[in-house]
C-alpha cells in the first residue's frame, strides 16, 4: 500500500468475457499500455509503416482496428531499425497511437527474399530491395523488435511450405522450438527501448502433421508466454487441412490466453477459426485483393472491374459500414479502376478493412449474445458467392 508505481505493466491482461456453447469461440479483452482490444479481432496489415493506401485518419476514425500489424524483415531493411529508434519507436514514426503487432520475419524471410540459409544459428537472407546480405537469429530479431517498439513481438521461427514431408516438419519444428527458447533467454536481457512494455508470443509449428501439432501445441503452452500463436498454415494446403490443424492446436493451447493464427484469410476462414477458438488474425487479402478490385462483402465477393458494374448506380456496398460504400456507386468505382486511378485501390481498400472489422465486430457481438453458431453458419453460406 502507498508504492508510487511509475512504471508499466509488463503483463498483458486478457479476460476472457464469454465462451460460445454451441461451439469454441470466445469473446475477450486484452489491455495493452496503448489500449484495449476486443477480440475477436482482425489485425490489418501495415507491412512497411503503413496500411497499403489508407490514411492513418481513416483507419482510425472510419475502420477502427484496435490492433494493426508490422514486419520486422521489411522494418528492418527500410527505413531501417535505427531510424525508427530516432524517431522514437513505430507508432510515433507512422503517427499511430493505438496497438501494433510486429511479425519476427519468420515468414517473410522465406517468402520474399533471395538465397536464404536456414542453418541452427539463423537465417542468412538476401535483401529483395537491394541485394544486401543480413542474417535474422532469434536473439537479433529480439532486439530489433524491442528497438520497433511494438506492443505484440513474435518468436522467431520457420514457416515450413505446403507440402512438406513428416521428417522436414519434424526437424523444423524442433529448431522453431529450439530458437524459442533463445527468444525468451535473449529477451531476458534486452530491456524495453521505449517507456511502454511489450508482450511475447511464441508461434506453433508441426505443418499438417497432427502428432507434430499437438507437440508443438504442448511445448508452446508450456512456455508460459503472455499469448501464443499457430503458423505454418494457410501456406497452400485445403482449408479442412488448416481448420482440422487449428482445432486441435486451440484444444491445447491455455484457454486464459489469446490465439493468434496467423495470415488467415478469407471471411469464411476468420469465422471458421473463430468457431475453433482463434482470437486474433491478420492477412493481406483485404487489402492486396482491394488494389486488384476485388470486394469482400456479406453477400459474396465483387470483381469491380467487371463490365457488369459499369452502369451499376447503385451504392458500393448497401450496408454502409463505412463512408465509402454510401457516398460512391459501383459504377464510379468501376470506372476508377478502369482509369487506374489511386483513388480506386484507395476506396476498395476502405471497403474491404471496413467490413473484415464489422465481421469479427459481429460475430463479438453474436458470441456475446449466444446465438454465434447459427449466426456463423449463416454467414458462412451467404458469402461463399461471386457476384
Ligand atoms: N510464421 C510467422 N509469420 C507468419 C506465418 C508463420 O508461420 C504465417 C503462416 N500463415 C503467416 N505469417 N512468423
Amino acid at each position: 500500500v502507498g508504492y508510487i508505481c511509475d512504471f508499466k505493466i509488463n503483463i498483458l491482461k486478457f479476460t476472457l468475457n464469454q465462451t460460445d456453447s454451441q461451439s469454441k469461440a470466445r469473446a475477450g479483452t486484452m489491455v495493452t499500455d496503448h489500449g484495449v482490444i476486443e477480440t475477436p479481432i482482425f489485425m490489418p496489415v501495415g507491412t512497411v509503416a503503413s496500411v497499403k493506401s489508407v490514411h492513418q485518419r481513416e483507419l482510425k476514425e472510419d475502420i477502427k482496428p484496435d490492433i494493426i500489424l508490422g514486419n520486422t524483415y521489411h522494418l528492418f531493411l527500410r527505413p531501417k531499425t535505427d531510424i525508427l529508434k530516432q524517431a522514437g519507436g513505430l507508432h510515433k514514426f507512422m503517427g499511430w497511437d493505438s496497438n501494433i503487432l510486429t511479425d519476427s520475419g519468420g515468414y517473410q524471410v522465406y517468402s520474399l527474399s533471395a538465397n536464404r540459409k536456414i542453418k541452427e544459428e539463423g537465417v542468412k537472407f538476401k535483401s529483395h530491395i537491394d541485394g544486401s546480405m543480413h542474417m535474422f537469429t532469434p536473439e537479433n530479431v529480439m532486439e530489433i523488435q524491442r528497438e520497433i517498439g511494438a506492443d505484440i513481438i513474435m518468436a522467431f521461427d520457420e514457416c515450413t511450405p505446403y507440402p512438406c514431408d513428416y521428417n522436414y516438419a519434424k526437424r523444423s519444428m524442433h529448431m522453431t522450438h529450439r530458437w524459442l527458447d533463445r527468444c525468451i533467454s535473449h529477451l531476458d536481457k534486452v530491456p524495453y527501448s521505449y517507456d511502454y512494455s511489450q508482450s511475447f508470443f511464441p508461434i506453433v509449428q508441426g505443418s499438417t502433421y497432427k502428432d507434430l501439432r499437438k507437440q508443438s501445441a504442448e511445448y508452446i503452452a508450456n512456455a508460459g508466454a503472455e499469448g501464443n500463436a499457430i503458423g505454418g498454415l494457410s501456406v497452400g494446403e485445403p482449408a479442412e487441412e488448416m481448420y482440422a490443424m487449428a482445432e486441435i492446436v486451440c484444444d491445447i493451447l491455455p484457454e486464459d490466453k489469446p490465439r493468434y493464427l496467423m495470415g488467415v484469410g478469407t471471411p469464411i476462414n476468420i469465422l471458421e477459426n473463430i468457431a475453433l477458438g482463434v482470437d486474433m488474425f491478420d492477412c493481406v487479402m483485404p487489402t492486396r485483393n482491394a488494389r486488384n478490385g476485388m470486394l469482400f462483402t456479406a453477400h459474396g465477393t465483387i470483381n469491380i472491374k467487371n463490365k457488369k458494374w459499369e452502369d451499376d448506380f447503385s451504392p458500393v456496398d448497401e450496408m454502409g459500414i463505412t463512408f465509402v460504400d454510401t457516398e460512391y456507386s459501383k459504377a464510379y468505382l468501376r470506372h476508377l479502376f478502369a482509369a487506374n486511378e489511386y483513388l480506386g485501390k484507395q476506396i476498395a481498400t476502405i471497403h474491404n478493412l471496413g467490413f473484415y472489422l464489422w465481421l469479427v465486430r459481429e460475430a463479438r457481438k453474436h458470441i456475446l449474445a449466444g446465438d454465434f453458431a447459427s449466426w456463423k453458419t449463416m454467414m458462412v453460406k451467404q458469402m461463399d458467392k461471386r457476384l
